[in-house]
């Protein structure tokens, strides 16, 4: 379990029988917030890794349906890292947090759930400038 404010892993219910497992999440209940998009990443032959940004705004769960995920997360003092092997735990992750996505298996699929609609300007691409957004911050306080 992290410490990190703004990042932790969310077990879901499962519903299990003889046909299999069914998972069902609901905006602002499971899923911390109300859920207006998603994406997900697959097809990734090389496992090259993704992410290397921030978000000012913006609220994801990450979860990986198959294959295996390493999520590292930074927030400008602390570092984190999580495994994401099963679709029976999704990852929130909120606003300045640093995330890279190392992919375990070629045939990785992860699904995003986001609380908005694509917005480029709510990303921190520059890890400089993520961390001096960081202090900043922490200097308001
Ligand atoms: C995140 C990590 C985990 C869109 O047009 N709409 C979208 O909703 C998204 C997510 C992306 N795009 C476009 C923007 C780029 O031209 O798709 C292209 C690849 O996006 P990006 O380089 O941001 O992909 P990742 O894998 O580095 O980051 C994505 C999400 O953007 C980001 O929010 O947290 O996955």
């Amino acid at each position: 379990m992290s410490s990190m404010k703004n990042v932790h892993v969310l077990p879901f219910p499962i519903f299990q029988d003889e046909r299999g497992c069914l998972i069902a999440l609901e905006s602002n209940k499971s899923i911390p917030f109300e859920l207006k998009r998603i994406y997900y990443h697959f097809g990734n032959i090389d496992k090259k890794p993704r992410g290397f940004h921030a978000h000012k705004q913006l609220h994801q769960v990450l979860i990986c349906l198959n294959g295996s995920c390493k999520i590292k997360v930074a927030n400008g003092m602390e570092k984190d890292e999580f495994i994401l092997d099963s679709p029976m735990k999704g990852l929130y992750i909120g606003p300045m947090i640093w995330r890279e996505i190392e992919y375990g298996t070629n045939d990785s699929v992860l699904l995003a759930l986001v609380s908005d609609y694509y917005d480029e300007s709510d990303y921190i691409r520059d890890y400089e400038k993520f961390l001096a957004n960081c202090k900043k911050l922490r200097d308001k306080v």
